[in-house]
Order: structure tokens, then C-alpha cells, then sequence
């Protein structure tokens, strides 16, 4: 048995993980790392399942070309064939490529330098255009470079954090939890939530804002002119290290308003926008953390710079406590910033318009003398590319580490020009993805816990990704497959890398070649030169820049006032306001807002492996309020259907008071592998920002309607019985499907509109067994059948409403079972009232408690979040829970006070 620390590969957190490999060499255990300064030992329920998430089963092995399996050798040589042969005849930039965030910085680096450095095509892009560019954009034309100035620190020490457009608690939870325990420290802090839906989050709330849609520039503008209202500006900071104030509030002034005007158009009470106005103008120590409720927008850079010219007229940055704090998404959505993985970018933090940067990256790539040279201008952001493709421009595409037929909006349209581009390359870890059927050729790579390298969380701390495992079958490392790529199409000694210290040693060094003049740059990590294979295993999370000065890293940026433009001084932009550009119509009345839950993972390949995590929401659904949902005549857990000018979106509906009336709330994880037709981007137009080309992915316009059907079903199949299946018969085309992993088996949730034995009948044939139980009662049309083989059970079924299910962890347990005994075989037959109560969903994932339990619990007589975990251990773990076990205890104890929106008895 050997423990090793890495990092954990979901979040921007970035938290510090203790790995236990057991001497049959599985990875058995993981643990917060107590010494990592992201997370000091904790993680959230995602980081503590990773072990749950790993082993060779559903992960890509052996290469393919155009769908049969052939070695490396045949791929990596298809390849540069074709890539040959395109850019012979179509020209070196009708090949491009679209990377992620979720790839290691030194993969990163190698795919930029072949692709731009000696490909000669400016066109590789990155998921991160989906999620941080406004942000990048935004710090940009503020600071003159992509830089984060805060740190995780600075949240404890603000006197006053406001949330904007993120759901802390769900999508960031060791950062939430970290608020979470300076608040409970210092009872002065405050914490303000900016968002349109009441969101977990706001159970540290003092005040809540449930704004309009879109309006946050409408609402950052009128804080600057109620700044300068009331005699709040740093005048001495603004005039010795800003430019641009009086043009930034004139334009304030002039399109925000009084505050009863803002507050009119932001749609929230004018007293809590006062008091929100007020404590932001009245502290030093505030930090604003925004994220993809500003991002995804079509104004989302201008809506990052209202923030940051309210942060630069109030000197309300570079201090400890202080600053606008843009919250990275994914692990390494940094990493990539920094080696210039956007098409916009040329590399080492410097772009295609910083004077002398093409010569400085040519000559220290050694492509001055080569032919192509490197582009000369910016390629295609991402939505940009796909159009390309679709006018078939781009000939050749290479997907690194992300999915676009999911992610990217307008998805039937990205899957139509997937279709017709002439070469699509996809190098993944997982055997079964919407996007694979896309590819022609298809390259297994390693993943977590297998890969080597660093990533840089939301504070600019560089960590070590350690491998521990061997990848499974013949996988890959991204980095080697670039560059055993690069080999076979002549670029030998540029890319001849043994392992991946040696491109980070490169990275480094690129990083502070000639940085000074007018090629100086912020990022700066000469400071990690030479560290060789030792001191690069050995590497100690550390925040860039690292260099001679500051050897041990930077905290905090800015302290100084000196910012990154050529002059010094940061800039306030003049910000005109922007609603979504896709309006509301009589045809698509709802504003259509997609976002995250708290147990998944994006498009789910890793996190549905561990079942807890699918309890907590296990079906697609919809977010929608009372009176909507009244309106459309839907019903709290039926199922509805979302139609927009793109496409159409299936799901089960929650009614909850949490959305605003006119809006709809879908979760943006499910992909077809895992329901019929549940998409988010499906709804999603391609409309984007202008500056920053990031899609707006907030703010779509759909129709809600309900989902008509003649009968509902659970199947459960064991996983033993699928593997020896074919593949799935036509009833998965069912109107409504939803297939839900769980312990040794597959839940699939049903339903029709044509009658049950039309869709019974291809389905017997394809089950593993015959029904050996059966019961059916013809007058209510409810069927209760299984098949069970030597003793085992084998599949389930129930024609019926899922409230009629018995226990699902009680079901889950029969799978399990070697021999299913009489009492149970009449259990499986009979109705829920015989003994097996569903548990309920899950609320706490790390303990598997159920809501049942909870209630109960809370019903005799438990009163805190405390004596429930008690009791039942729920909220103990991670904490991730606990502001649900809170609404919980506010619903069902009787005469509480109604508290769901925790601001309203502060103002
Ligand atoms: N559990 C989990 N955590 C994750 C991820 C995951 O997939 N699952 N993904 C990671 C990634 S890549 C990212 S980018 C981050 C994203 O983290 P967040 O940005 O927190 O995530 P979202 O849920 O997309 O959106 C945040 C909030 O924006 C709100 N919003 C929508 N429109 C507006 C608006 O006009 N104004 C304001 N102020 N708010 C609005 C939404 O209601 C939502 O609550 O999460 C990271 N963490
Ligand atoms: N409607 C809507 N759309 C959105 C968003 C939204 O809020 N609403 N959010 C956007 C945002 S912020 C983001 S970040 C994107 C995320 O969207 P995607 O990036 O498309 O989603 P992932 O599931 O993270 O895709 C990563 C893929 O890489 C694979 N993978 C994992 N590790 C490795 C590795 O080491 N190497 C390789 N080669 N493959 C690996 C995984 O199995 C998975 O298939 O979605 C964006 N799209
Ligand atoms: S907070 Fe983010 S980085 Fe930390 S354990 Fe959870 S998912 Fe991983
Ligand atoms: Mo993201």
C-alpha cells in the first residue's frame, strides 16, 4: 500500500488529494490533503467518490480508424496521412483543433505549439471560450493581461463577498464551506447572493438579489453612480493608478438611474438595493466573486468589467480581503489560459496584437526559419470554428478532453457539421460519449490518477497532477499522443519530450523569455525553471508568478497599484448595458436558464460511475415555478417537455419557489446516453459576445407543455445480464427514457403515449430472462413482472407511477443477492405498502440519506442540521447537504418561520 497526493480533476477549487493505492494496486481510498492551501484536508462529495469513479470497465482501450480498432502505429500514421493530404490541398489553416480545460497544462502546451507553432493554423481553440473567456476578456481590458488578482484568503478576510452569478455551495464547495467557517468566525462578515434563483447558496446569505435575467450591468452601473452619489470613490487610488473614471460614470450615470430606477429595471426591492449599494460602498475589504451567470452571456465581458470599475473606483483591490475574483470552472481552465490555448491567444500569456510577440514565440520554438510560419492573426472562436466546419472551410477538426456535440450550443447543428467535416479526431477516456459516433478516428487516453502534470486552480496555484495507475489497455498520455503525432510529420526534435517535466521546464522558460518591454507579461513562472524530474515531482502547490523576485510566489496581484498595460494604470470602461439578445416571443415566452447540480460532473462520463452520486438527482428535470407550471397545466414530478426554436428538451418537472415566475431552470449534465432527449444546448442559440465570442448559455427562450402520456415504468437490469445483451432493442425510443446507474444494475425510467404491451413485446424478447414472477392488474393497467435465473434476479419491472416504487435501495439489494429468497420474490410483486418504503432521494450523497429519513427524523422531534446528523450522520461529511437538510427542517417543522430566502429578515 502507498499514498500519493495529486489533485483533484474536477473543479477550479483545485483541492489537494491523498491517494491510497493497495497493494493489488487499486486505488482504494482517497482523502482531502491536509496540507494543499485550497482545501486544508477537505473535499466535497465529488472529490471524496473519485475512487469510485475509476477502473477499466466503459474506458476507451485501442485506437480506431473509421470504426474498427488498429494499433498506434496505424492510427498516429492515418493520421498524418490525412492531415497531409487536407492541408496539401486545402491549405494549412483548414486544419484546426478544440482543446479543454480539463487537460494538464503540459498537454495543453504541446497541442498549441504543434498546432500554431508548426502547423501553422491559428485555429485551436478551447472549452474554456464556453466558460471563462468574458472573464479573460474582462480582466484584459481592465488590467492589461488575464489575471486573477485575488486569492482564496482574501475570502476569509472580506468583510463583504458578494456572489454573482455563481452557485457557490453546489459548483465550488470547499471554497463555499471555506466562507461558510470565516463567516461563523467573524459575525460581521456578509455575504450578498446576486443570482435570479434562490440556489443553496443562499443559505449564507444576508442579503439576496433575485434579479432580472441579464440585468447585472443594469445593476453594477448603478452602484458605480451610487458610489460617486455618495462621496464613495478613491480618489487618490483612481487618479494615481486608474484611467477612464469619468467617461465608465458617465455612462453609468446616464443608463442606470436613481436607484428606485435601477431597481425597476433589475426587478428587485429598491431598500434591499439600497442596502446592497450601501454595504458595498461603505467597506474596503469586499471581494466579488462572479462566474457563469455573468460569463455566459452575449454582453458577459461588459458585464465583468461593470464589476471590476466598481472594485477600481472604491480601491477596493490589491489588498488583502479585496478585489473582483472571477471563479475559474474547470480543474485547469488556467492552465490553458496560460500556455494561450484560446484562438485568440499566441501563447505564454501574450496574443497575436502584443508587439513582438510572433517574433519572440517563433524564434523560441525555432519556427522562424520554417515554412508555414506561425498565423499572423487570431482563428476561429469556438462557435466560430463549427461554422467554418459547416461551410467546410475547417477539413479537419482534433477534440482534446470535451465534448461540443453536448456543450456547444445549437447541438443538432454542431452534430450536422460534425458530421460533415471530412476528418474528426477525438482522443477521450471514455468508451461511450455522444460525440464518439462523430469521430473517424479515435485515440484512448489516460485519465486521472493515470496522467502526470500540473494544473493552476482559481487563485493562480499551480499543483501536481500525479499518476499512480498504469492506463488501462493500450491509452495514452495527451501529451505523448501530440507528440509521437508531431514525430511522424518531420517535427522530431521540437517535440521530444521523455516525459512531461520537460515540457513544463519549457513552458517555464517561455514564460520569462525576453519578458520585459514591450513584451513584458504578468505570467511569469521562470522562477520553476530547471526544477528536473525530482524537484517537478516534488513541486509544492505555488502561485504564479514565480520568478527570481518572488521565488516562492506571488498571493496576491496588484498590491502595488502598478497594473499590466503599458502605462501602469488599470482601466474603467464605459459600460452600456445589454439584455439577452435572444428575446421572448408569444411562440417562446420562458426565459430558459441552464446551469449545474452539486453531484455531477458536465456530461457525467465520470461521476455516473460512482452511483451515490446519481441519487441526489437522478433524471433529467426542469426547474419551474408554481404558477408557470399551473399555467402549462404540468404537475410537480410528471413530466414536461421545453421546446425552442433549435430543438426540444424532455424531463421530469419540479415545481419549486425557487425559480422567478417566467423562468425555467435545466440542469446541463444529461447527455443520450443517458436519456432521449435532454440536452440543455439543444435550446440553446448560437449567440454570442461579441469581445469575448462566449455563448449565451444563460439565457435561451422556450415553451413549456406537459409530456402526455398513457403509462410510466421502472426497469431494472443487472449489469451481469446487459453485458451479454445486444444492444439496446427500439424501446429505448420510448417517448421518455431516463437510465440511471446504480449498485450491480440499471434503473431505466419509462413512458409512452402508445399502449404498454406495444412496447412490452420487443422488450421480452430482449431481456435476459423470461418473467418468471409476474402479477398484473388489467383494471388499473399496473404490471409488476421479473425475471430471475439460477436464483438471481435479473431484471424488474413496474408499469405504474414511480411514487408507487418500493425502497430503491431495497431493490438495489436483491440485485445483489445470490439467491433471492421466497419472501422476497413476493416482495418484488408486491405494492409498496409491504414493508419496502423508498427512501426517498438522496439529499446527503457521502452517507446515502434519504429525504424519508430526514422527515421522519425531523418529525420526531429533531430541530438542527446537528441533531440530524446524530441521528442519521446526514450533512457530516462534505457539508454539501446541509443547506437542504435546512430547508427541510424549515418545511416540516411546523410553525416555522418561512425562511427560504434567508435576506428577508436581515433588511
Ligand atoms: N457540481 C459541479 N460543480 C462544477 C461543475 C459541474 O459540472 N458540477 N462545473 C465546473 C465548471 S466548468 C464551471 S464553469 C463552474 C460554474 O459554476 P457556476 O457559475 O456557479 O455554475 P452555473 O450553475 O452554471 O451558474 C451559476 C448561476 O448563475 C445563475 N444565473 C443565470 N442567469 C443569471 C444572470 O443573468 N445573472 C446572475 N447574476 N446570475 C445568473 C444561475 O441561476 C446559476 O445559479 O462550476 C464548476 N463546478
Ligand atoms: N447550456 C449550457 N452549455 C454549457 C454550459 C452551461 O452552463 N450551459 N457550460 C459550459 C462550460 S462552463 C463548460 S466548462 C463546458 C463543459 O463541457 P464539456 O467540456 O463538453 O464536458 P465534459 O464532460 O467535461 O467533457 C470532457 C470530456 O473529456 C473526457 N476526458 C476526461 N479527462 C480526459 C483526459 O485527461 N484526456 C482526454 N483526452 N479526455 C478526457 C471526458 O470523459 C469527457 O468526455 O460546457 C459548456 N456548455
Ligand atoms: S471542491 Fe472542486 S476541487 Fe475540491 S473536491 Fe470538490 S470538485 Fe474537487
Ligand atoms: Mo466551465
Amino acid at each position: 500500500m502507498h499514498q500519493a497526493k495529486t489533485t483533484c480533476p474536477y473543479c477550479g477549487v483545485g483541492c489537494g488529494v491523498t491517494a491510497t493505492v493497495d497493494d493489488a494496486g487499486t486505488l482504494s481510498a482517497v482523502e482531502g490533503d491536509r496540507e494543499h492551501p485550497a482545501n486544508f484536508g477537505r473535499l466535497c462529495v465529488k472529490g471524496s467518490a473519485l475512487h469510485e469513479t475509476l477502473g477499466e470497465q466503459g474506458r476507451l482501450t485501442r485506437p480506431r480508424v473509421d470504426g474498427v480498432e488498429v494499433s498506434w502505429e496505424a492510427a498516429l500514421s492515418t493520421i498524418a496521412e490525412r492531415l497531409n493530404t487536407l492541408r496539401a490541398e486545402h491549405g494549412n489553416h483548414s486544419v484546426a483543433a478544440y482543446l479543454s480545460g480539463q487537460l494538464l497544462t503540459e498537454d495543453y502546451y504541446v497541442a498549441n505549439k504543434l498546432f500554431k507553432g508548426f502547423l501553422g493554423t491559428p485555429h485551436l481553440d478551447t472549452n474554456s471560450r464556453l466558460c471563462m473567456a468574458s472573464a479573460v476578456a474582462g480582466y484584459k481590458r481592465a488590467f492589461g493581461a488575464d489575471a486573477v488578482p485575488c486569492n482564496y484568503e482574501d475570502l476569509e478576510d472580506a468583510e463583504l463577498i458578494v456572489l454573482v452569478g455563481s452557485n457557490l455551495a453546489w459548483n465550488h464547495p470547499v471554497l463555499y464551506q471555506r466562507i461558510k467557517v470565516a463567516k461563523e468566525r467573524n459575525p460581521l462578515m456578509r455575504v450578498v447572493v446576486v443570482d435570479p434563483r434562490v440556489t443553496d447558496s443562499c443559505e449564507i446569505a444576508d442579503l439576496y438579489l433575485g434579479i432580472k435575467p441579464g440585468s447585472d450591468a443594469v445593476l453594477f452601473n448603478g452602484l458605480l453612480a451610487q458610489m460617486a452619489a455618495k462621496r464613495k470613490l478613491d480618489h487618490i487610488y483612481l487618479e494615481r493608478h486608474t484611467q477612464g473614471l469619468d467617461e465608465a460614470l458617465s455612462a453609468a450615470q446616464q443608463t442606470a438611474g436613481s436607484v428606485a430606477e435601477v431597481a425597476a429595471a433589475c426587478e428587485v426591492d429598491a431598500e434591499r438595493l439600497e442596502t446592497f449599494y450601501y454595504w458595498f460602498a461603505s467597506q474596503l475589504h469586499v471581494v466579488t466573486l462572479y462566474s457563469q451567470g455573468v460569463n455566459q452571456s452575449s454582453s458577459g465581458t461588459d458585464k465583468c468589467n461593470a464589476i471590476i470599475n466598481c472594485h477600481l473606483a472604491g480601491g477596493k483591490i490589491g489588498l488583502p480581503g479585496a478585489g473582483p475574483f472571477s471563479i475559474t470552472g474547470q480543474p485547469n481552465a488556467m492552465g490553458g489560459r496560460e500556455v494561450g490555448g484560446l484562438a485568440n491567444q499566441l501563447a505564454a500569456h501574450m496574443d497575436y496584437d502584443t508587439p513582438g510577440a510572433q517574433d519572440l514565440v517563433s524564434r523560441f520554438w525555432a519556427t522562424d526559419n520554417l515554412e508555414p510560419s506561425l498565423p499572423n492573426g487570431p482563428g476561429y472562436k469556438a462557435v466560430e470554428l463549427f461554422d467554418a466546419i459547416e461551410r467546410g472551410e475547417i477539413k479537419a477538426l482534433w477534440i482534446m478532453a470535451t465534448n461540443p456535440a453536448i456543450s456547444l450550443p445549437d447541438t443538432a447543428r454542431i452534430r450536422a457539421a460534425l458530421e460533415k467535416c471530412p476528418l474528426v479526431i477525438v482522443s477521450e477516456c471514455a468508451a461511450d460519449t455522444d460525440l464518439l459516433p462523430y469521430a473517424d478516428i479515435v485515440l484512448p487516453a489516460s485519465g486521472w490518477s493515470e496522467k502526470d502534470g500540473t494544473v493552476t486552480n482559481s487563485e493562480r496555484r499551480i499543483s501536481r497532477q500525479r499518476g499512480m495507475l498504469p492506463p488501462p489497455g493500450e491509452a495514452k498520455h495527451d501529451w505523448q499522443i501530440i507528440c509521437e503525432l508531431a514525430k511522424r510529420l518531420g517535427f522530431n526534435e521540437a517535440f521530444d519530450y521523455a516525459h512531461p517535466h520537460e515540457i513544463f521546464d519549457e513552458h517555464a522558460r517561455l514564460s520569462g523569455f525576453e519578458n520585459s518591454g514591450v513584451t513584458q507579461r504578468l505570467f511569469d513562472i521562470s522562477g520553476l525553471v530547471g526544477l528536473g524530474l525530482d524537484g517537478y515531482d516534488a513541486l509544492a502547490p505555488i502561485q504564479w508568478p514565480v520568478t527570481a523576485a518572488a521565488p516562492h510566489g506571488t498571493a496576491r496581484l496588484f498590491e502595488d497599484g502598478e497594473f499590466a498595460t503599458l502605462d501602469g494604470r488599470a482601466r474603467l470602461l464605459p459600460i452600456t448595458p445589454r439584455g439577452p439578445e435572444k428575446a421572448l416571443s408569444e411562440a417562446y415566452p420562458l426565459r430558459l436558464n441552464t446551469g449545474r447540480i452539486r453531484d455531477q460532473w458536465h456530461t457525467m462520463t465520470r461521476t455516473a460511475r460512482a452511483p451515490r452520486l446519481m441519487n441526489h438527482r437522478a433524471e433529467p428535470f426542469m426547474e419551474v415555478h408554481p404558477e408557470d407550471a399551473a399555467q402549462a397545466g404540468v404537475n410537480d414530478q410528471a413530466l414536461g417537455v421545453l421546446t425552442a426554436a433549435t430543438g426540444e428538451y424532455r424531463a421530469r418537472v419540479r415545481v419549486s419557489n425557487a425559480q422567478r415566475r417566467g423562468e425555467v431552470f435545466v440542469p446541463i449534465h444529461w447527455t443520450d446516453r443517458f436519456t432521449g432527449n435532454a440536452r440543455s444546448s439543444a435550446l440553446i442559440e448560437r449567440i454570442t459576445d461579441p469581445v469575448s465570442g462566449q455563448p449565451e448559455a444563460k439565457h435561451g427562450a422556450v415553451a413549456l407543455a406537459p409530456l402526455a402520456t398513457a403509462w410510466q415504468a421502472t426497469l431494472l437490469v443487472a449489469d451481469a445480464a446487459i453485458a451479454s445483451l445486444p444492444a439496446m432493442p427500439d424501446w429505448c425510443e420510448s417517448d421518455y427514457w431516463a437510465r440511471i446507474p446504480m449498485r450491480g444494475c440499471q434503473r431505466w425510467q419509462l413512458a409512452d403515449c402508445a399502449t404498454v404491451s406495444d412496447w412490452f413485446a420487443p422488450l421480452a424478447e430482449w431481456l435476459p430472462a423470461p418473467a418468471s414472477l409476474w402479477s398484473e392488474d388489467a383494471a388499473t393497467g399496473r404490471l409488476r413482472a421479473a425475471g430471475v435465473e439460477n436464483g438471481r434476479l435479473t431484471w424488474w419491472l413496474m408499469v405504474g407511477p414511480p411514487n408507487e416504487l418500493p425502497g430503491l435501495a431495497w431493490l438495489e439489494a436483491r440485485f445483489n443477492e445470490t439467491a433471492i429468497s421466497d419472501t422476497h420474490r413476493r416482495r418484488l410483486l408486491a405494492g409498496c405498502d409491504d414493508g419496502a418504503v423508498d427512501s426517498g432521494p438522496v439529499v446527503c450523497s457521502c452517507h446515502q440519506v434519504g429525504q424519508t429519513a430526514i422527515v421522519d427524523a425531523i418529525l420526531q422531534g429533531d430541530t438542527s442540521v446537528e441533531a440530524l446528523g446524530a441521528r442519521l450522520a446526514c450533512g457530516t461529511q462534505c457539508g454539501s447537504c446541509i443547506p437542504e437538510l435546512k430547508s427541510l427542517l424549515e418545511e416540516e417543522r411546523p410553525h416555522a418561520r418561512a425562511k427560504q430566502i434567508p435576506a428577508s429578515e436581515v433588511v
